[in-house]
């Protein structure tokens, strides 16, 4: 059995009541981790860079073993784009490449850009006409139980690429399970972490980060997440919310 462990942090009022968002976390742990895991989302949800968390949320809940997939991680590039406006016009290209029509990737650039804090969420979006297709004005729709399934391969598979920070690490399981969703083409996210101007393009082929799509000291991030025409949204929901998903570490451990 694995249990899923949630974590959700506002400040000044709950998430529901137009709290702040600070923090979030999701992990798929043995009954042994619980534990230690609740710990540490607590202990993160009191540090975080983002201010202090007066309300927090943790969620325990049992899975079952056979309800569980298996995806793979998605290979990364890094694209070294000197400035912002150089890294998301480099990420609108990516976007095109993914099949998101040109309307449909600058509406989700400019999503995120209007956002007037950050969500806790991600925001859903037609990937042919850039129109909003989730009704979670504030909250957006939280991808969630997923976990990598070899932690010790993962971290050797990361340290390789010179990877070494946790938003990297979470960004890349969140992504291998997005690009496992049927009905989703792409994702675009810049980090809500003032001090972290990283930011990604994944497809369902490639995960390309861009070290700066946001200026130092920026509070605001989200995700977007590109929709296929006529795609089912509730079971894509479902899916993302709601469905175990294990990543695995490509084969051999390279990163192609
Ligand atoms: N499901 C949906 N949306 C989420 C989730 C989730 N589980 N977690 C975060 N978000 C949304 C939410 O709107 C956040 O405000 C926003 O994404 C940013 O979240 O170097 O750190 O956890 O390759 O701050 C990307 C670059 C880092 C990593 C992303 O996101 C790299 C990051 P953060
Ligand atoms: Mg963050």
């Amino acid at each position: 059995m694995l249990y899923s462990v949630r974590m959700r942090a506002a400040a000044d009022a709950t998430h529901e009541n137009g709290g702040r968002h600070i923090s979030g976390a999701e992990r798929l742990v043995s009954f042994d981790e619980i534990t230690p895991t609740a710990a540490a989302m607590l202990a993160r949800a009191f540090t975080h860079s983002r201010g202090q968390a007066d309300f927090i949320n943790i969620n325990i809940e049992a899975i079952h073993q056979q309800a569980i997939i298996k995806v793979p991680l998605l290979p990364v590039i890094t694209e070294n784009k000197p400035t912002v406006s150089t890294g998301r016009a480099a990420a609108l290209t990516a976007l095109r490449k993914a099949g998101i029509t040109p309307r449909a990737a600058k509406r989700g650039m400019a999503e995120l850009l209007a956002l007037p804090d950050s969500m806790r969420g991600a925001i859903l979006l037609c990937a042919e006409t850039g129109v909003r297709l989730d009704s979670n004005a504030q909250r957006g729709i939280r991808v969630s139980r997923m976990d990598i399934a070899d932690e010790t391969g993962f971290i050797h598979w990361l340290t390789k690429q010179g990877f070494t920070n946790i938003h990297v690490r979470e960004a890349l399981v969140l992504a291998a399970k997005v690009a496992s969703c049927p009905g989703i083409l792409a994702e675009l996210c810049w980090s809500d972490d003032p001090e972290y101007t990283a930011g990604y393009v994944a497809s369902k082929t490639v995960y390309i980060r861009f070290p700066h799509l946001k200026s130092v000291g920026d509070p605001i991030g989200g995700r977007i997440l590109f929709v296929e025409p006529n795609s089912d949204i509730e079971k894509l929901i479902s899916y993302l919310e709601s469905k175990p998903v294990l990543v695995t570490v490509p084969s051999g451990g390279e990163n192609y």
